[in-house]
Protein backbone atom coordinates (compact mmCIF):
# COMPACT_ATOMS: atom_id res chain seq x y z
CA UNK A 1 0.00 0.00 0.00
CA UNK A 2 1.13 3.21 -0.81
CA UNK A 3 -0.23 6.29 1.07
CA UNK A 4 -0.75 9.12 -1.04
CA UNK A 5 -2.52 13.15 -0.10
CA UNK A 6 -4.97 14.89 -2.72
CA UNK A 7 -3.18 18.33 -4.30
CA UNK A 8 -5.06 20.51 -6.22
CA UNK A 9 -1.36 21.86 -8.09
CA UNK A 10 -0.25 25.81 -7.30
CA UNK A 11 -3.83 27.01 -6.42
CA UNK A 12 -3.79 24.59 -3.60
CA UNK A 13 -3.15 26.35 0.00
CA UNK A 14 -1.78 23.53 1.24
CA UNK A 15 2.31 23.68 0.76
CA UNK A 16 4.01 20.15 -0.82
CA UNK A 17 6.23 20.50 2.33
CA UNK A 18 3.59 19.97 4.49
CA UNK A 19 1.83 16.99 3.05
CA UNK A 20 5.64 15.51 2.91
CA UNK A 21 5.60 16.15 6.54
CA UNK A 22 2.57 13.89 7.41
CA UNK A 23 4.22 10.30 8.25
CA UNK A 24 4.74 7.76 5.72
CA UNK A 25 3.31 10.14 2.75
CA UNK A 26 4.53 8.83 -0.41
CA UNK A 27 3.30 11.01 -3.18
CA UNK A 28 0.44 13.36 -4.28
CA UNK A 29 -2.50 12.64 -6.45
CA UNK A 30 -2.95 15.30 -8.59
CA UNK A 31 -3.98 16.83 -12.33
CA UNK A 32 -3.18 19.12 -14.92
CA UNK A 33 -5.74 22.26 -14.73
CA UNK A 34 -4.18 24.52 -17.53
CA UNK A 35 -6.09 22.42 -20.01
CA UNK A 36 -10.21 22.66 -20.80
CA UNK A 37 -11.85 19.60 -20.38
CA UNK A 38 -11.42 17.40 -23.77
CA UNK A 39 -7.86 18.50 -24.74
CA UNK A 40 -4.32 16.56 -24.80
CA UNK A 41 -2.46 17.65 -22.04
CA UNK A 42 0.92 19.15 -22.31
CA UNK A 43 3.98 17.56 -21.47
CA UNK A 44 5.07 21.04 -20.32
CA UNK A 45 3.05 20.66 -17.66
CA UNK A 46 2.89 17.12 -16.68
CA UNK A 47 6.50 17.10 -16.25
CA UNK A 48 6.23 20.43 -14.54
CA UNK A 49 3.55 19.37 -11.68
CA UNK A 50 5.85 15.81 -11.66
CA UNK A 51 8.68 18.26 -10.79
CA UNK A 52 7.39 20.26 -8.64
CA UNK A 53 6.23 16.98 -6.35
CA UNK A 54 9.47 15.24 -6.95
CA UNK A 55 11.53 18.39 -5.40
CA UNK A 56 9.34 18.04 -2.49
CA UNK A 57 10.02 14.20 -2.16
CA UNK A 58 6.86 13.13 -3.16
CA UNK A 59 5.98 10.70 -6.14
CA UNK A 60 3.38 11.44 -8.64
CA UNK A 61 2.01 8.29 -9.73
CA UNK A 62 -1.72 8.78 -9.48
CA UNK A 63 -3.97 11.42 -11.68
CA UNK A 64 -7.63 12.35 -10.57
CA UNK A 65 -8.68 13.23 -12.72
CA UNK A 66 -8.78 13.10 -16.18
CA UNK A 67 -12.23 14.37 -16.82
CA UNK A 68 -14.75 13.21 -19.09
CA UNK A 69 -16.06 15.18 -21.76
CA UNK A 70 -19.84 15.84 -21.86
CA UNK A 71 -19.61 15.08 -25.41
CA UNK A 72 -18.13 11.75 -24.66
CA UNK A 73 -21.15 11.10 -22.04
CA UNK A 74 -23.88 12.19 -24.56
CA UNK A 75 -22.43 9.99 -27.95
CA UNK A 76 -22.29 13.15 -29.65
CA UNK A 77 -20.46 13.41 -33.24
CA UNK A 78 -17.07 14.83 -31.44
CA UNK A 79 -16.97 11.74 -29.21
CA UNK A 80 -14.30 9.84 -30.79
CA UNK A 81 -12.01 12.66 -31.65
CA UNK A 82 -12.12 13.66 -27.54
CA UNK A 83 -12.03 10.09 -27.20
CA UNK A 84 -8.65 9.80 -29.38
CA UNK A 85 -7.65 13.02 -27.11
CA UNK A 86 -7.87 11.02 -23.70
CA UNK A 87 -5.97 8.22 -25.28
CA UNK A 88 -3.22 10.37 -25.83
CA UNK A 89 -3.29 12.05 -22.56
CA UNK A 90 -2.81 8.94 -20.98
CA UNK A 91 0.15 7.93 -23.47
CA UNK A 92 1.52 11.04 -21.93
CA UNK A 93 0.82 10.23 -18.80
CA UNK A 94 2.45 6.81 -19.00
CA UNK A 95 5.69 8.15 -20.53
CA UNK A 96 5.75 10.22 -17.61
CA UNK A 97 5.45 7.34 -15.21
CA UNK A 98 1.91 7.53 -14.00
CA UNK A 99 0.54 3.97 -13.09
CA UNK A 100 -2.98 5.05 -12.24
CA UNK A 101 -5.80 7.34 -13.80
CA UNK A 102 -9.30 7.81 -11.13
CA UNK A 103 -11.76 9.23 -13.54
CA UNK A 104 -16.16 9.18 -13.02
CA UNK A 105 -18.96 9.03 -15.41
CA UNK A 106 -21.00 10.86 -13.98
CA UNK A 107 -23.37 12.87 -16.02
CA UNK A 108 -23.34 17.36 -15.98
CA UNK A 109 -22.20 17.07 -11.86
CA UNK A 110 -19.99 14.93 -9.84
CA UNK A 111 -19.94 14.74 -6.01
CA UNK A 112 -22.75 16.43 -4.67
CA UNK A 113 -23.62 17.47 -1.07
CA UNK A 114 -26.50 20.19 -0.05
CA UNK A 115 -24.14 21.58 2.41
CA UNK A 116 -20.67 22.16 2.23
CA UNK A 117 -20.28 23.32 6.13
CA UNK A 118 -22.40 20.88 7.88
CA UNK A 119 -22.06 21.42 11.72
CA UNK A 120 -21.16 18.56 14.22
CA UNK A 121 -22.81 20.27 17.37
CA UNK A 122 -20.95 17.98 19.58
CA UNK A 123 -17.13 19.20 19.12
CA UNK A 124 -17.69 22.25 16.50
CA UNK A 125 -16.47 20.61 13.75
CA UNK A 126 -17.88 20.83 10.19
CA UNK A 127 -17.83 18.51 7.29
CA UNK A 128 -19.80 18.28 3.94
CA UNK A 129 -23.31 16.31 4.15
CA UNK A 130 -26.29 15.48 1.65
CA UNK A 131 -29.79 15.59 2.69
CA UNK A 132 -31.80 13.62 -0.08
CA UNK A 133 -34.77 16.00 0.75
CA UNK A 134 -33.12 19.62 0.27
CA UNK A 135 -31.44 17.92 -2.92
CA UNK A 136 -35.08 16.69 -3.99
CA UNK A 137 -36.42 20.28 -3.33
CA UNK A 138 -33.41 21.77 -5.85
CA UNK A 139 -34.94 22.75 -9.46
CA UNK A 140 -31.47 22.67 -11.47
CA UNK A 141 -33.83 24.02 -14.49
CA UNK A 142 -34.69 27.37 -12.44
CA UNK A 143 -31.55 29.08 -10.91
CA UNK A 144 -29.89 25.86 -9.53
CA UNK A 145 -28.23 27.30 -5.92
CA UNK A 146 -25.99 24.42 -5.33
CA UNK A 147 -22.91 24.21 -2.81
CA UNK A 148 -20.07 23.99 -4.95
CA UNK A 149 -21.15 24.05 -8.42
CA UNK A 150 -22.82 27.38 -8.64
CA UNK A 151 -20.22 28.96 -10.92
CA UNK A 152 -19.18 25.72 -12.91
CA UNK A 153 -22.09 26.51 -15.22
CA UNK A 154 -23.73 29.40 -16.83
CA UNK A 155 -27.66 29.34 -15.85
CA UNK A 156 -28.49 28.60 -19.72
CA UNK A 157 -25.89 26.29 -20.55
CA UNK A 158 -26.71 24.22 -17.52
CA UNK A 159 -30.34 23.81 -18.63
CA UNK A 160 -28.83 23.62 -22.82
CA UNK A 161 -26.69 20.47 -21.39
CA UNK A 162 -29.57 18.76 -18.85
CA UNK A 163 -31.98 19.03 -22.08
CA UNK A 164 -29.88 17.15 -24.29
CA UNK A 165 -29.33 14.56 -21.75
CA UNK A 166 -33.05 13.70 -21.95
CA UNK A 167 -32.46 11.46 -24.29
CA UNK A 168 -30.16 9.82 -22.55
CA UNK A 169 -31.34 6.85 -19.89
CA UNK A 170 -29.01 4.18 -17.81
CA UNK A 171 -28.56 1.85 -21.03
CA UNK A 172 -27.93 4.66 -23.70
CA UNK A 173 -24.77 6.20 -20.70
CA UNK A 174 -23.79 2.50 -20.85
CA UNK A 175 -23.32 2.15 -24.24
CA UNK A 176 -21.67 5.60 -24.21
CA UNK A 177 -19.28 4.17 -21.67
CA UNK A 178 -18.73 1.43 -23.43
CA UNK A 179 -17.50 3.16 -26.34
CA UNK A 180 -15.12 5.44 -24.22
CA UNK A 181 -13.47 2.44 -22.21
CA UNK A 182 -12.99 0.49 -25.79
CA UNK A 183 -11.63 3.71 -26.95
CA UNK A 184 -9.04 4.11 -24.13
CA UNK A 185 -8.06 1.06 -22.37
CA UNK A 186 -5.50 -0.05 -25.34
CA UNK A 187 -3.64 2.82 -25.10
CA UNK A 188 -3.98 3.02 -20.91
CA UNK A 189 -2.53 -0.87 -20.82
CA UNK A 190 0.09 -0.05 -23.67
CA UNK A 191 0.98 3.32 -21.17
CA UNK A 192 1.30 0.81 -18.29
CA UNK A 193 -1.44 2.82 -16.78
CA UNK A 194 -4.37 1.44 -14.62
CA UNK A 195 -7.83 3.20 -15.05
CA UNK A 196 -9.69 3.75 -11.94
CA UNK A 197 -13.29 4.81 -12.00
CA UNK A 198 -15.06 6.89 -8.72
CA UNK A 199 -18.34 5.61 -8.12
CA UNK A 200 -21.06 8.09 -8.69
CA UNK A 201 -21.24 10.32 -5.40
CA UNK A 202 -23.88 9.35 -4.45
CA UNK A 203 -24.66 6.44 -5.84
CA UNK A 204 -28.06 7.18 -7.49
CA UNK A 205 -29.85 9.35 -9.92
CA UNK A 206 -29.83 13.05 -9.44
CA UNK A 207 -31.89 15.40 -11.04
CA UNK A 208 -33.09 12.68 -13.57
CA UNK A 209 -29.96 12.34 -14.84
CA UNK A 210 -28.94 9.10 -15.20
CA UNK A 211 -26.04 7.43 -13.21
CA UNK A 212 -24.80 3.72 -13.47
CA UNK A 213 -21.49 2.92 -11.35
CA UNK A 214 -23.55 2.48 -8.17
CA UNK A 215 -22.14 -0.94 -6.75
CA UNK A 216 -21.09 -4.29 -7.31
CA UNK A 217 -23.43 -5.20 -10.13
CA UNK A 218 -21.95 -2.01 -12.22
CA UNK A 219 -18.46 -3.38 -11.66
CA UNK A 220 -19.25 -6.31 -12.80
CA UNK A 221 -20.99 -5.07 -15.80
CA UNK A 222 -17.96 -2.71 -16.58
CA UNK A 223 -15.58 -6.15 -16.73
CA UNK A 224 -17.99 -7.56 -18.85
CA UNK A 225 -17.61 -5.17 -21.22
CA UNK A 226 -13.86 -5.44 -21.26
CA UNK A 227 -11.62 -7.48 -18.62
CA UNK A 228 -8.23 -5.40 -19.85
CA UNK A 229 -5.58 -5.31 -16.63
CA UNK A 230 -6.20 -1.61 -17.54
CA UNK A 231 -10.10 -1.21 -16.70
CA UNK A 232 -10.14 -0.69 -12.85
CA UNK A 233 -11.94 0.85 -9.85
CA UNK A 234 -11.49 2.96 -7.19
CA UNK A 235 -13.05 2.01 -3.73
CA UNK A 236 -14.47 4.86 -2.59
CA UNK A 237 -16.10 3.68 0.25
CA UNK A 238 -17.91 7.29 1.24
CA UNK A 239 -19.78 6.94 -1.98
CA UNK A 240 -20.82 3.56 -2.50
CA UNK A 241 -21.32 3.28 1.27
CA UNK A 242 -23.46 6.28 0.87
CA UNK A 243 -26.09 3.57 0.16
CA UNK A 244 -26.18 0.98 2.76
CA UNK A 245 -27.46 -1.30 0.25
CA UNK A 246 -23.72 -2.05 -1.22
CA UNK A 247 -21.67 -4.38 0.88
CA UNK A 248 -18.39 -2.45 1.25
CA UNK A 249 -16.84 -5.94 2.80
CA UNK A 250 -17.55 -7.39 0.16
CA UNK A 251 -17.01 -5.27 -2.97
CA UNK A 252 -13.73 -4.66 -1.01
CA UNK A 253 -12.58 -8.57 -0.89
CA UNK A 254 -13.95 -9.81 -4.38
CA UNK A 255 -11.99 -6.61 -6.38
CA UNK A 256 -9.10 -5.75 -4.31
CA UNK A 257 -6.75 -6.90 -7.17
CA UNK A 258 -9.06 -4.75 -9.43
CA UNK A 259 -8.45 -1.77 -7.03
CA UNK A 260 -5.55 0.38 -7.98
CA UNK A 261 -6.44 3.16 -5.88
CA UNK A 262 -8.78 3.37 -2.56
CA UNK A 263 -10.48 6.69 -1.09
CA UNK A 264 -11.17 5.52 2.11
CA UNK A 265 -13.14 7.94 4.02
CA UNK A 266 -16.15 7.70 6.53
CA UNK A 267 -20.16 8.89 6.52
CA UNK A 268 -22.69 9.36 9.09
CA UNK A 269 -26.23 7.76 7.95
CA UNK A 270 -28.54 10.98 9.20
CA UNK A 271 -32.05 8.87 8.87
CA UNK A 272 -32.64 5.57 10.07
CA UNK A 273 -32.19 2.53 7.50
CA UNK A 274 -35.82 1.44 8.31
CA UNK A 275 -36.88 4.97 6.43
CA UNK A 276 -38.95 4.90 3.54
CA UNK A 277 -36.31 6.36 1.36
CA UNK A 278 -33.90 3.70 1.81
CA UNK A 279 -32.18 2.96 -1.31
CA UNK A 280 -33.35 5.71 -3.26
CA UNK A 281 -31.17 8.29 -1.53
CA UNK A 282 -29.74 8.71 2.18
CA UNK A 283 -28.83 11.26 4.11
CA UNK A 284 -25.20 11.74 5.03
CA UNK A 285 -22.38 13.62 6.89
CA UNK A 286 -19.09 12.98 6.42
CA UNK A 287 -17.59 11.46 9.44
CA UNK A 288 -14.01 11.37 11.15
CA UNK A 289 -11.78 8.56 8.77
CA UNK A 290 -12.47 5.93 12.19
CA UNK A 291 -15.99 6.44 13.33
CA UNK A 292 -18.98 6.68 11.28
CA UNK A 293 -21.33 4.24 9.97
CA UNK A 294 -18.68 2.45 7.77
CA UNK A 295 -16.43 0.00 9.55
CA UNK A 296 -13.08 1.15 8.33
CA UNK A 297 -11.15 -1.50 9.95
CA UNK A 298 -12.98 -4.40 8.81
CA UNK A 299 -12.96 -2.60 5.02
CA UNK A 300 -8.99 -2.63 5.24
CA UNK A 301 -8.93 -5.87 6.30
CA UNK A 302 -11.09 -6.99 3.18
CA UNK A 303 -8.79 -5.35 1.08
CA UNK A 304 -5.63 -6.75 2.30
CA UNK A 305 -7.36 -10.36 2.52
CA UNK A 306 -8.13 -9.83 -1.23
CA UNK A 307 -4.62 -9.22 -2.03
CA UNK A 308 -4.97 -4.91 -2.24
CA UNK A 309 -1.67 -3.18 -3.73
CA UNK A 310 -2.51 -0.32 -4.46
CA UNK A 311 -2.55 3.62 -3.66
CA UNK A 312 -4.64 5.48 -0.88
CA UNK A 313 -5.71 8.70 0.23
CA UNK A 314 -7.51 9.62 3.01
CA UNK A 315 -10.45 10.82 1.32
CA UNK A 316 -12.42 14.52 2.49
CA UNK A 317 -11.71 15.51 5.96
CA UNK A 318 -13.88 17.47 8.52
CA UNK A 319 -12.75 21.29 9.47
CA UNK A 320 -11.27 21.18 12.97
CA UNK A 321 -8.67 23.45 14.44
CA UNK A 322 -9.86 26.65 12.78
CA UNK A 323 -9.05 25.60 9.58
CA UNK A 324 -10.32 27.47 6.83
CA UNK A 325 -9.99 26.13 3.23
CA UNK A 326 -11.04 24.16 0.56
CA UNK A 327 -14.39 22.20 1.97
CA UNK A 328 -13.42 18.46 2.35
CA UNK A 329 -9.79 18.94 1.65
CA UNK A 330 -8.43 20.57 4.55
CA UNK A 331 -4.86 19.74 5.82
CA UNK A 332 -5.58 18.85 9.00
CA UNK A 333 -8.03 16.09 8.88
CA UNK A 334 -6.93 14.36 6.26
CA UNK A 335 -3.72 14.33 7.80
CA UNK A 336 -5.20 12.61 10.73
CA UNK A 337 -7.12 9.83 8.67
CA UNK A 338 -3.82 9.12 6.82
CA UNK A 339 -2.29 8.82 10.04
CA UNK A 340 -5.40 6.57 11.52
CA UNK A 341 -5.26 4.15 8.12
CA UNK A 342 -1.16 3.58 7.80
CA UNK A 343 -2.05 2.14 11.33
CA UNK A 344 -4.78 -0.17 10.31
CA UNK A 345 -2.65 -1.25 7.30
CA UNK A 346 -0.05 -1.77 9.79
CA UNK A 347 -1.83 -3.84 12.05
CA UNK A 348 -3.73 -6.01 9.70
CA UNK A 349 -0.24 -6.73 7.60
CA UNK A 350 2.40 -8.43 8.89
MN1 LIG B 1 -13.86 9.66 -3.45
Amino acid sequence: MKMTFRWFGESDPIPLQYIKQIPCMTGIVSAVYDVPVGEVWSRESIAALKKQALSAGLEFEVVESVPVHEEIKLGGADAPQLIANYAETLRRLGEAGVKVVCYNFMPVFDWLRSDLAYHNDEDGSNSLAYDHDAVLAMDPNSGLSLPGWDESYGAQELQELLARYKGVDEERLWLNFAAFLKGILPAAQEAGITMAIHPDDPPWRIFGLPRIITGERAMERMLEISDSPANGFTLCTGSYGANPMNDLEGIAKKYAKRIPFAHLRNIEYLIGLDDTRYGKGMSFAESPHPTGSLDMKKIVAALVEGGFSGYVRPDHGRMIWGEKGKPGYGLFDRALGAAYLVGLFEGIVD
